[in-house]
């Protein structure tokens, strides 16, 4: 099965920063070097050059040569490349080109909120719903949830947050990630003099019901989550207390489409966790810096929350999530959680400054170790670059010997991802290898692109900046399947992904996802039924459907358009570049 791909050259369809980086990627049977023209949306042609051969590349199976046009920083909308008798879906060159995807993406995460009505007023009359899981029938939750068999005999208040991806579970340990990289894309408007977002992400930027409150919309959304994450730790008095339950889900696996309000499984609380606990401990110590200004009492909730939660992880370190509880919802399966001990050990340091978890973190064999994986990235299972970039960028105590060299990891993992994406001929910071390209690849490329958008932060070295503008290209179209993996933007996107929500191509009174929601990516693995069928023998960088059916290559997921909303607030404040 190949489909068709369209003009064979691949550029970003969306578009590319003036003083940025400009790159294509042509498909073709010629091993010589070919000429290359840009056009102006009047056919004028404004630029023009040879492209640079580069064999076969081992992603796609395709022979591929590369263009750059990077000299060219006049703006415009509409101009198209044209090489070897092909011409490119039209993009513009301007500095706004990534302002809206910085409200689109952050905007997915109202359109899965539980517990809560969807205003169509706000994100538009086919995304409007009722509240799901408050215990109005069919729904046998979230405000009563008791736990599987054996594992407690309390009941919880678990409503709230959001659905985690296509499916209606709520997971602690992908809850903590996405909340991280929304507090943290925050934060960094605070700290990083390369951001000018402060204003961008302010109050009333977003479409959200909170819009008007005086408080910064993304920590409104955030938040939304941290109250859910704050109602999964097990209360005072209860065996574990202190701990947070791993995840809440239906007891079995329900079918698609499926409205949030019309879920009949009941619902059950699973075990708790180390991971889980490290998550609230890290994530709640973010939430005492950040909204301390906002709402003191909010904050000191989330940093007692976070503290008891330390502790519990430190006295019950070893409660792992398995593997095989994966009925009704995801596993999220984690056995080694040194990692989450060292993100939550340096959340607490940053927010209280307190020697203890000084002394915790600098005890962390991670400390000293490469936390940047150069063949993968970090992720939901692997956090301690999460708190390597944080102790790189927020301010704190730490002596300057140590933060020098906690700064320099993160540019020599940076410096790295530029060596991956220099081989790509796609240009994307990933190495070309099948097993690069694993579920969510498209998130592992775009947390790729924050550890350069944080060199680049940290440095103010434009190549840094051009390897996250690069792995942007990748996501908007400049790819094998010359398609962008966020939908509504580019000519050709991914409209079609995996949600039991937006399930428009099983029925049309459904929508599709709404713009700027991310597609889980190029899977080599090909994990789900439908996948493996169609698309056996893939070469990686083919290894994708837009097809709902398709879960394990085409899932909508929180921890993957945060991912996409911190690269997008990055690169919108580099408009001006
Ligand atoms: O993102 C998760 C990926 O890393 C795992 O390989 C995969 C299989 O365990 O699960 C992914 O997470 C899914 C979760 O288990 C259930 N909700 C949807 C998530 C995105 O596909």
């Amino acid at each position: 099965y190949l489909p068709d791909t369209g003009p064979r050259v691949r550029v970003n369809q969306v578009g590319y920063l003036p003083g940025g980086p400009k790159n294509a990627t042509v498909v073709t049977e010629a091993t010589d070097p070919l000429p290359w023209q840009l056009r102006s949306a009047a056919g004028t042609v404004v630029a023009s050059g040879t492209s640079a051969p580069r064999g076969v590349d081992a992603a796609s199976g395709q022979n591929v040569q590369t263009v750059d046009f990077s000299a060219v920083k006049t703006p415009g909308t509409g101009y198209t490349l044209v090489v070897d008798g092909e011409t490119s879906h039209p993009f513009d060159i301007s500095g706004a080109v990534y302002d809206r995807l910085r409200a689109d993406s952050l905007q997915f995460f109202y359109a899965q909120r539980s517990g809560t009505p969807i205003d169509g007023d706000l994100i538009g009359a086919a995304y409007a719903r009722p509240a799901g899981h408050l215990g109005v029938a069919p729904n046998q939750g979230d405000t009563d949830v008791p736990c599987q068999p054996g594992v407690c005999d309390y009941r919880l208040d678990v409503r709230g947050g959001w659905y985690d991806a296509g499916d209606h579970g709520k997971y602690v340990v992908n809850g903590g990630i996405a909340t991280y990289q929304l507090l943290n894309a925050f934060e960094r408007t605070k700290t990083a003099e390369t951001a000018d977002g402060g204003a961008a992400l302010g109050d009333a930027t977003l479409r959200v019901p909170e819009r008007g409150n005086q408080v910064p919309d993304i920590l409104d959304e955030a938040r939304w989550e941290l109250e859910f994450l704050l109602r999964m730790q097990v209360p005072a008095g209860q065996p574990l207390a202190g701990m947070a339950h791993h995840k809440i889900h239906d007891r079995a696996w329900t079918g698609l489409p499926l409205a949030p309000q019309d879920d009949p499984q009941p619902r059950e609380l699973h075990p708790p966790s180390t991971a889980a606990t490290l998550n609230l401990a890290a994530v709640g110590a973010q939430c005492a810096r950040l909204y301390a200004r906002y709402d003191a009492a909010f904050a000191q909730r989330c940093r007692d929350a976070a503290k008891t939660a330390y502790a519990a992880a430190k006295a019950h370190p070893a409660i792992y999530a398995s593997v095989t509880d994966g009925t009704g919802g995801g596993a999220y399966e984690d056995d080694k959680v040194a990692d989450e001990f060292y993100w939550a050990a340096v959340e607490l340091f940053l927010t209280t400054g307190d020697k203890a978890y000084l002394a915790d973190l600098t005890a962390s064999p991670l400390h000293t170790a490469d936390v940047f994986d150069a063949g993968g990235a970090f992720g939901w299972q692997s956090v301690a670059a999460l708190g390597r970039l944080d102790l790189a960028t927020v301010p704190s105590t730490l002596p300057a010997t140590e933060k020098a060299k906690v700064r320099a990891s993160v540019t020599a993992a940076a410096d790295r991802y530029l060596d991956a994406a220099r081989a790509q001929a796609y240009g994307l910071p990933l190495p070309g290898t099948a097993g690069a390209y694993v579920w969510g690849s498209n998130s592992n490329i775009v947390n790729n692109a924050v550890v350069l958008g944080t060199a680049f932060d940290l440095t103010r070295d434009a190549r840094y900046r051009d390897g996250a503008v690069q792995a942007a290209d990748y996501l908007l179209g400049r790819n094998a399947l010359n398609m962008s993996y966020v939908t509504g933007w580019g000519e050709q996107n991914a409209h079609n992904q995996h949600s039991r929500i937006f399930a428009h191509q099983l029925d049309p009174a459904l929508p599709n996802p709404p713009a700027g929601s991310l597609a889980g990516g190029a899977n080599a693995g090909i994990q789900d039924p439908y996948a493996a069928q169609l698309l056996a023998g893939c070469a990686p960088m083919f290894c994708y459907v837009d097809d709902i059916n398709s879960y394990s290559t085409n899932e909508i997921a929180i921890n993957w358009n945060s991912a996409l909303a911190w690269l997008a607030s990055f690169l919108a404040d580099q408009g001006d570049a």
